[in-house]
């Protein structure tokens, strides 16, 4: 039987009559995503229609869900809710914390043992608050979902970025900061920003070496990494109903990449076959009960213009596979171009290490493909150039995929290297030989992410992402520029040899199955668990409520670092060796900005201190800056904070003393991380008053005391020359998120209302 599936029923059986208000108030033929969002409004039936992309509201999500790196955080913030329970189901995943070395068991119990006071403490909070614990192991949070709790026209958040997957499955899923599943966990109503909604019309069918994967780095290609931002995208045509469910997941996972709020597709039969084949006939049954309202109206698909903000139509019949990257994963390349512009850019075309995995693409089906490739090398005598890595999503993917002979194929593979049931390599927990020495060099993977120095640490690895099938054959051929449509390989019989198109299956024909799925659920009643936070730990540390703000106007603020260019989530915090301080937050402040590239001198981790003019890392100058008791600003560049969900980035500098992150545009999920926190994030009316900051500069913000939702900041810049310019800034705060400002932050105003 499905989890929670009561819960599952209520949402269907309140459905008809949500969406009848709904129809009632917007007066035209709904989208999937509107369906979704008007169902799960925190008031109950629609009472008023919402302006996409302006209005803030309330919505009642179904489930909460995260993982060990973030949920740390999230769960030593909800410990301070005054909550015995949490008010929808939640599970927490212990996936991001192991580290790919030697292969999947000697990795896992090194894992375990160097991690096991996070584990336990994640362990105890679960059982005693009512939340089901997915031990190290188990699988990587979103496949878990997908293969569990995703259920059609569902909500969930999570707090990871790549929640979105279960868009897979016909949710509206979205990735948050800890702050905001503590307010759903705390039963209070979550806040967003009424997303605007992109079509994307799917015809013809994926052939030859064309996959899923293929679809979403096409869109990326088009929409880029800020694309989608306040976007829900939904799919549909014919060419979305010939997708397996697991592929769909795919798309949706890497709407990420665009800035997407999320991304989903209408139920469909894949979707039943998928929650067929994962042991939840139970909720086909409910699900078809309400089919009509999971998924869009077809008025909307007949005439997508007329409903959507955007439309975008892809072929799949037409499309090619594509490699995206390097450092961005939105720089598509068909894989036909890939010789001709590497060698423009300067690439280097030689692969050593091959990676299939993340919660992207480790699905069964995906693992079957890339299996059929590696198989038909094998067979033909082909010897790999590279070394094939690959992660399972999940332990009921890898135990199936090794009773039905998967895993042995690839064992086959001189050299491959099957690892633990984890993210591992995509985010930096891989133990890759060599890579201090920071060599240029080329790698391929299925992930989502290839920002500098994500998987390895090296500045210099150029991260390229591409299909389980294009990964796989690129590990045997060697080359970054490798057409497996066209270009052939040598034998060891000295023929040159084709590969055969990847072939798999969607399910595994004997259906799924697992021994242990490393699934602990919650005590029934967990008043009586103690959870222990050693206080000499340097791993976990309790939390110390934020200052509040004294109603004054701030002044004599000094520049910390201008950012320039890309300043992602892993530019700010970044991920790798520093996960082990995930749930202490005074440790991991010391990785603050430590990758942001400074606009002055262009180096990483070195910035002036204005206290004595002399150049040091980033942390250490601002900690100086606090004790000294001067406030400072962060200012950045386009699309601040994108990638990941870790409000890491919006604590630690909050927790360092830094007042205000001024940028020319931010991330979704980053903006409303800072603005739970407490921080001030302001966005530069005229972008071009970036290039009037300089190194040297004091700030003011001389009417922050009348801040009001809607009306802009001033700030006042005071030159080294003593020359004095005043710029405006915007602000997207509401009365609301103005009271988090002031009470410092959302969670002390939880706690004063739950006093
Ligand atoms: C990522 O892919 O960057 C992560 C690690 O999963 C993050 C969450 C985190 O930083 O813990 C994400 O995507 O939100
Ligand atoms: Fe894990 Fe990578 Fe997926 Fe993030 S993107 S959840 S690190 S597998």
């Amino acid at each position: 039987m499905a989890f929670d599936l009561d819960m599952i029923k209520k949402v269907y059986e309140r459905y008809p009559e949500r969406i009848k208000a709904a129809r009632a108030i917007v007066n035209k033929p709904l989208t999937l995503a509107e369906k979704i969002l008007y169902t799960h409004l925190w008031n109950g039936n629609a009472d008023e229609g919402y302006q996409r992309g302006k209005d803030y509201v309330d919505f009642a999500p179904d489930r909460v869900a995260m993982q060990d790196a973030t949920a740390q955080m999230a769960l030593l913030q909800f410990m301070q809710a005054g909550k015995n329970k949490v008010a929808v189901p939640s599970t927490a995943h212990a996936d991001h914390l192991i580290q790919a070395k030697l292969g999947a068991s000697k990795d896992l119990q090194e894992g375990i043992n160097k991690n096991n006071e996070v584990f336990n403490f994640l362990g105890s909070v679960c059982n005693k608050y009512g939340i089901g614990f997915w031990k190290p192991g188990a699988g990587i949070i979103h496949q878990v979902v997908l293969e569990n709790y995703a259920f059609p026209g569902g909500m969930m958040i999570g707090t990871d970025s790549h929640t979105v997957n279960a868009g897979g499955l016909g949710m509206v899923a979205i990735g948050v900061g800890g702050a905001d599943a503590v307010d759903v966990m705390a039963d209070m109503p979550w806040e967003l920003k009424f997303p605007k909604l992109i079509g994307v019309k799917l015809t013809g069918k994926l052939n030859g070496w064309t996959a899923p994967k293929d679809v979403i780095l096409k869109v990326a290609g088009i929409l880029t990494a800020k694309g989608g931002t306040g976007a829900i995208v939904e799919y549909f045509g014919e060419g979305a109903i010939s997708l397996s469910c697991t592929g769909k997941g795919t798309i949706c996972n890497m709407g990420a990449e665009i800035g997407a709020t999320t991304s989903t597709f209408g139920y469909d039969d894949s979707m039943r076959r998928y929650l067929s084949a994962t042991g939840r006939k139970d909720v086909v049954t409910l699900a078809d009960e309400v089919a009509e309202h999971l998924t869009g109206d077809p008025e909307v698909y007949a005439n997508p213009e007329n409903y959507f903000d955007q439309v975008i139509e892809i072929d799949l019949s037409t499309l090619t596979p594509h490699l995206n990257g390097p450092f961005t994963p939105d720089l598509a390349t068909p894989v036909a171009e890939m010789a001709e512009k590497a060698k423009t850019n300067d690439w280097p075309v030689n692969i050593d290490w091959a990676l299939i995995g993340s919660c992207t693409n480790s699905s069964y089906e995906d693992l079957s493909r890339a299996a059929s490739i590696v198989d038909d090398a094998v067979k033909k005598g082909i010897k790999p150039k590279a070394t094939l890595g690959i992660n399972p999503g999940s332990e009921q993917v890898r135990y199936t995929a090794e009773r039905d002979g998967l895993i042995d194929t690839f064992e086959k593979l001189e050299g491959t290297k099957i690892f633990t049931n984890a993210c591992g390599p995509c985010i930096g927990q891989w133990a890759r030989a060599g890579a201090e020495k920071q060599e240029k060099n080329s790698i391929v993977h299925s992930f989502n992410r290839n920002f500098a120095k994500r998987a390895d640490g090296n500045p210099n690895t150029h991260a390229f992402v591409g299909s389980p099938e294009m990964v796989a054959a690129i590990a045997i051929s060697g080359r970054l520029d490798f057409n497996p449509v066209s270009d052939t390989l040598e034998n060891s019989a000295g023929e040159q040899v084709k590969l055969l198109e990847p072939t798999g299956h969607e399910l595994p024909l004997s259906g799924f199955d697992v021994e242990d799925n490393g699934y602990q659920a919650p005590a029934a009643d967990g008043s009586g668990i103690e959870v222990i936070v050693n206080p000499d730990s340097e791993r976990l540390q309790l939390l110390t409520p934020f200052a509040p703000w004294d109603g004054k106007n701030l002044t004599g603020l000094k520049l910390l670092i201008k950012a320039q260019g890309k300043c992602t989530t892993d530019h700010i915090s970044m991920a790798g060796p520093w996960l082990r301080y995930r749930g202490h937050l005074d440790n991991i402040s010391n990785n603050c900005l430590i990758g942001a590239v400074n606009y002055f001198g262009g180096k990483t981790n070195t910035v002036k201190s204005q206290l004595d003019g002399e150049y040091g890392e980033v942390p250490a100058t601002q900690r100086k800056y606090k004790a000294n008791g001067i406030s400072t600003i962060v200012v950045g560049d386009h699309n601040y904070g994108e990638g990941s969900s870790r409000e890491h980035a919006a604590m630690e500098p909050r927790h360092l003393g830094v007042k205000v992150v001024l940028v020319k545009s931010f991330a979704r999920i980053h903006e409303t991380n800072l603005k739970k926190q407490g921080m001030l994030g302001l966005t530069f009316s005229n972008e071009s008053d970036y290039d009037k900051i300089q190194e040297n500069d004091t700030f003011n913000l001389i009417d922050l005391e009348n801040f009001a939702p809607g009306v802009p900041l001033t700030i006042e810049i005071i030159h080294d020359n003593g020359e004095t310019e005043k710029i405006t800034t915007n602000h997207t705060y509401n009365q609301q998120q103005i009271d988090w400002y002031i009470a410092g932050s959302a969670l002390n105003l939880i706690k004063q209302e739950n006093k």
